[in-house]
């Protein structure tokens, strides 16, 4: 039984059956200048569905990419050193596992400010990066990062070729989530690849995210969530196999690095993952039936918890003005009524607004500053690290709060 009227963005068929919407939200990260601070912001549906047929779990509707990632697009990479870590770990592992050096061809999609691909530079391995922001692609030239700035499909993959050969690594971090023509996308990467190569693609995993009650990561940029057998579905029918699957429990909520080869090698631990979603029910609806139930559970309870403080004369400020921060306040019907300010260590979000409830965005110094008694932290994915860092906010008494998987003041 299908209730969409689109067809899954993978496999093609109907089977799309709807198990959650969150209503209308503004784009989340459409931050609003001071002088939009009048409008009403445009807002979309977001509804959630599940693929009867190829497992893919996918949002119904489609905003244009360009107005997703290029005219609205504030996210840095470079701002998380625990995100900058890792990015280097992986590009040290690809060095050594694949013998890297000047003869060999790295290629990243949505290279962003060319966080990742900088790391490659001191082994002198060939790089170029893919990404159609501009800001964020002149920041990576500015690091010495070959930069096209365009959305990559067959077409951009056919122009990589042409100029520069096949390519031996393909990374894709972050991305196959943000590509509704998935098909393209992953066609593009089948074709530069080189026979021998290897595509590694990392993105939360969908596991998580319905376990812990991430529904804040569903937001019009990300019109896909994995789970290894959608992948797997999804990187046959391009000829390619799903070999190897390494989990990072820790990167943003839960993430899944996939590694993805023309040749089939499929490793004890990619058959395990595999395994391990049919047991756990991700291969069918069912899994996802109560998903909506949670959801709204976290939403009353974080209401009411911020509501009560509120009530008791406390101030309230955020943490992170995350896409999925937007999502948060924009479900939960969080704005300045309760929420006087948020922060964020990003220059370019800084003197914004966060979209459709308007709440300020200061730098982060403004904690320490006006000592807010509560902090709800809206990049909960990088909790630890900014505990670290507001020691100082917490010695003088102030106090976190993590909105999932259940709402809790630390
Ligand atoms: P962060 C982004 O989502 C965007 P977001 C994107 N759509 C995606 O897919 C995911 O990442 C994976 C700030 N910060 O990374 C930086 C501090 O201020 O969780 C960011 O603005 N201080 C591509 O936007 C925000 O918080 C800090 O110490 O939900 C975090 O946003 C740290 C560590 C971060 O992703």
């Amino acid at each position: 039984m299908s209730d969409s009227a689109i067809l899954c963005r993978s496999c093609g068929s109907a089977e799309l059956r709807t198990f959650l919407s969150l209503g209308k939200t503004p784009l989340a990260d459409a931050l609003v200048t001071a002088d939009q601070l009048d409008r009403v912001d445009p807002t979309f549906p977001l509804d959630v569905a599940f693929c009867a047929s190829c497992t893919l779990v996918q949002i119904l509707e489609e905003v244009p990419p360009q107005q997703l990632f290029v005219d609205n697009y504030l996210y840095f990479s470079s701002f998380s050193p625990q995100l900058l870590r890792h990015s280097r770990e992986h590009v040290e592992a690809l060095v050594e596992r694949r013998r890297l050096d000047s003869s060999s061809f790295v290629v990243e999609l949505a290279s962003n400010d060319g966080y990742l691909l900088r790391n490659f530079l001191p082994h002198g391995v060939r790089v170029l990066g893919v990404d159609p922001a501009p800001d964020q692609a002149n920041a990576a030239r500015e690091a010495g990062v070959e930069t096209l700035e365009q959305f990559f499909g067959v077409d951009t993959a056919r122009r990589i070729l042409s100029e520069h050969g096949p390519a031996d690594v393909i990374i894709a971090n972050n991305v196959m989530a943000h590509v509704p023509a998935l098909n393209d996308f992953v066609g593009g990467m089948a074709e530069l690849l080189a026979e021998d190569g290897l595509i590694t693609v990392e993105n939360p995993w969908v596991k998580d995210l319905v376990e812990h009650g991430e529904f804040d990561t569903i937001y019009h940029e990300h019109f896909c969530y994995y789970s290894c057998t959608s992948v797997d579905a999804l990187v046959r029918r391009h000829g390619m196999f799903l070999n190897h699957v390494e989990y990072f429990p820790d990167l943003h909520g839960g993430t899944l690095r996939w590694h993805i080869g023309k040749r089939e090698q499929v490793s004890p631990e990619a058959r395990r993952m595999l395994d391990t979603e049919v047991a756990a029910g991700l291969t069918a609806f069912g899994y996802y039936a109560d998903f909506a139930g949670r959801v709204e559970s976290i939403r009353t309870t974080l209401r009411s918890m911020l509501e009560e403080l509120k009530a008791g004369g406390a101030a309230i400020a955020a943490y992170g003005a995350a896409a999925k921060g937007s999502t948060m306040l924009n479900y939960v019907g969080l704005g300045t009524e309760l929420i006087d300010f948020a922060v964020d260590r990003n220059p370019w979000k800084q003197g914004r607004y966060m979209p459709g409830v308007h709440v300020p965005i200061r730098p982060v110094e403004a904690l320490l500053e006006k000592q807010p008694d509560y902090v709800l932290v809206l990049a909960w994915n990088f909790l630890s690290e900014i505990l670290d860092q507001q020691d100082e906010y917490r010695r003088r008494g102030g106090q976190f709060i993590r909105p999932v998987p259940t709402p809790e003041i630390l």
